[in-house]
């Protein structure tokens, strides 16, 4: 297993609309083993294959306590189930250090294959519902930071853009 690169806002590729995966192959499987590898090593609770600069529509998620529920998403698709909107503190392993409110619909569908390729399909709730909607937002360029105020959005802009200056 490979732990791999993880793009930072700003970087353009974040907003590339990923493509649908045809057929799961063992590259892919790998793939998707790293990108596991990849979230619990930041730690993390989700990652999108855009994030690592893969343009297909994959999605790993574990909001376990204890890394022990893996869910790997291929070709996920989301049905709202409640018009309800909850608001929580989001964050991102692409946005790193900050943190902002974001509202939500806080029950979803998600049909999407597993690693093997095949179909399976949860209702979620809570964080969750929270984290696949980030998440299949990454697939079509869109990041938690969108939602918030251009003030907020540039200040946080600015201050990764120093802090990769830095280590560049
Ligand atoms: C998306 O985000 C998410 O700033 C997953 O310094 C976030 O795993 C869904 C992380 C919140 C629901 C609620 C962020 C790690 C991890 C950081 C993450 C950081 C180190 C973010
Ligand atoms: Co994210």
């Amino acid at each position: 297993m490979a732990k791999l690169e993880i793009l930072e806002f700003p970087d353009p590729r974040l907003r590339e609309v990923a493509k649908p995966v045809d057929k799961m192959t063992d590259e892919l499987t790998r793939l998707v083993d790293d990108m596991f590898e990849t979230m619990y090593d930041a730690p993390g609770v989700g990652l999108a294959a855009t994030q690592v600069n893969v343009h297909k529509r994959i999605v790993v998620i574990d909001v376990s306590e204890d890394q022990s529920e893996p869910l790997a998403f291929i070709n996920p698709e989301i049905e709202i189930l409640d018009e309800e909107i909850h608001q929580y503190d989001e964050g991102c392993l692409s946005v790193p250090g900050f943190y902002e409110t974001v509202e939500r619909p806080r029950k979803v569908r998600v049909k999407a294959l597993d690693k093997h390729g095949e179909p399976f399909a949860i209702e979620a709730e809570g964080l969750l519902a929270v984290c696949i909607q980030h998440e299949v937002d990454h697939l079509n360029g869109k990041l938690f930071v969108d939602y918030i105020s251009p003030l907020k959005r540039n200040r946080i802009r600015s201050k990764l853009e120093k802090s990769q200056r830095k280590r560049a």
